[in-house]
C-alpha cells in the first residue's frame, strides 16, 4: 500500500502523473497537491483527494503528510527555465526553500522524495554530444542553478540522513494534456497545436539547435520506475540522465509535415530562450539509468507524432 502526495499536481507533469498513479495504485491514496489559483478540475478533482500543498508552507505540507500517512512525495513544484529568468527570486524560493521544506519533512517522517532535475542542470562547458551522467554542471540560468542545487541537496539528505531521494534529468517533455508554460523546450509542444489548428507557427528557437526531448508517457514511466527500483542497484540517485530522442526544429517540423503537409513555420528567435537552449546538451547519454534500473524509452519521434496528432485532433475537435 502506498500513500503518495503529488506536489504541483495541476502542472504539465503533475496532472498526468497523478492520474497514472491513481490508476496503477488503486489500493493506495494519491493526494493531488495544488496551490490556490491552480485548483484541480474534472477527473483529477473527482478521482481522489486533493489538498493545498504550497512548498513554501512547511506546516501545511507536514499536516498533509501526517493526515494521509504519506510515504512518497513527487515534488513537481517549479518555475520553468524562461519564467525563472524573469522571476529568479521566486524560482529560488519555490525550487530551493520549497525543496528544503520537503526534505526536512521527509527526514522527520521517513518519506521517499522524487524531485526532477533537467537538461537545464547543464551549461555551456558541459560536453554537448553524448553528455555523460557525471560531468561538468555549470549552468548560467537561474533554473539551471536551482536544478544543480536540487541534485546536490537531495543527495546530501540521502547520504547524511538516509532519506530515500531519487531523481531524473528530464528532457523537454511533449504532451497533449496540459501545456508546459514558460520553458525553453515549449516550442516542440506548441508546434503540434498550430499544426492541428492549421495556424502558422512562430518558432522562438533557431534552426540547428538540438535538444533532448521525450514523450510524456515515457517521462511518467521513468519517474515511477525509478521510485520503484531496487535501491541496492542504484549507484546514482540525484539525478539520472534519461533520453529518448534529440532533434532540432527543422527535424520535428519535417516529421509533422509527413502527417500535416500544410504546416507553416516562421522563425522569430527569442534571445533569452535561445541562449538557454544553446547552453544545454544536444543529446544525453543515459547508459547509467539503463544499467541501474532498466530504463528504456518506448516512443520515438514518429510514434510520438502519430499519437500527438491523433489526440490533439480529438481534444481540439479538429477533423
Ligand atoms: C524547460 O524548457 O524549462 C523545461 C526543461 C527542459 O527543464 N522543459
Amino acid at each position: 500500500m502506498k500513500n503518495i502526495l503529488v506536489v504541483g499536481s495541476t502542472g504539465q507533469i503533475g496532472s498526468e502523473l497523478t492520474m497514472k498513479l491513481r490508476r496503477e495504485i488503486p489500493q493506495g491514496t494519491v493526494v493531488a497537491g495544488y496551490i490556490p489559483g491552480a485548483e484541480p478540475k474534472g477527473e483529477l478533482l473527482e478521482s481522489g483527494p486533493s489538498a493545498i500543498a504550497d512548498v513554501r508552507d512547511a506546516a501545511g505540507l507536514a499536516d498533509i503528510v501526517t493526515r494521509y500517512k504519506i510515504d512518497t512525495i513527487y515534488n513537481l513544484a517549479a518555475l520553468l527555465s524562461a519564467v525563472a529568468e524573469r522571476k529568479p527570486l521566486l524560482a529560488w524560493d519555490i525550487q530551493m526553500n520549497g525543496l528544503l521544506n520537503i526534505l526536512e519533512i521527509a527526514r522527520e517522517k521517513g518519506v521517499a522524495v522524487f524531485t526532477p532535475s533537467s537538461i537545464g542542470s547543464f551549461g555551456p562547458e558541459t560536453p554537448h554530444v553524448g553528455t555523460p551522467q557525471d560531468t561538468i554542471q555549470r549552468p548560467r540560468s537561474m533554473y539551471g542553478v536551482t536544478k544543480v542545487a536540487t541534485e546536490l541537496l537531495s543527495d546530501y539528505y540521502f547520504h547524511k540522513y538516509g532519506v530515500d531521494t531519487r531523481s531524473v534529468r528530464f528532457p523537454g517533455l511533449i504532451s497533449y494534456t496540459t501545456l508546459p508554460g514558460g520553458g525553453t523546450t515549449d516550442y516542440a509542444v506548441e508546434v503540434y497545436y498550430s499544426a492541428v489548428k492549421g495556424e502558422e507557427f512562430i518558432c522562438p528557437i533557431a534552426p540547428g539547435t538540438y535538444m533532448d526531448m521525450m514523450y510524456m508517457p515515457d517521462a511518467l514511466r521513468a519517474a515511477v520506475m525509478l521510485m520503484e527500483a531496487d535501491p541496492s542497484r542504484l549507484k546514482h540517485r540525484n539525478s539520472f540522465n534519461i533520453a529518448s530522442m534529440s532533434f532540432e526544429p527543422e527535424q520535428i517540423f519535417g516529421k509533422i509535415r509527413e502527417y500535416i503537409p500544410s504546416l507553416q513555420v516562421r522563425y522569430e528567435v527569442d534571445p533569452v530562450r535561445q541562449a538557454i537552449a544553446t547552453s544545454w546538451p544536444d543529446s544525453m547519454d543515459d547508459s547509467c539509468a539503463r544499467a541501474e534500473w532498466d530504463w528504456k524509452p518506448s516512443f520515438d519521434m514518429d510514434s510520438m507524432t502519430v499519437d500527438m496528432i491523433k489526440n490533439l485532433r480529438i481534444k481540439l475537435g479538429v477533423k
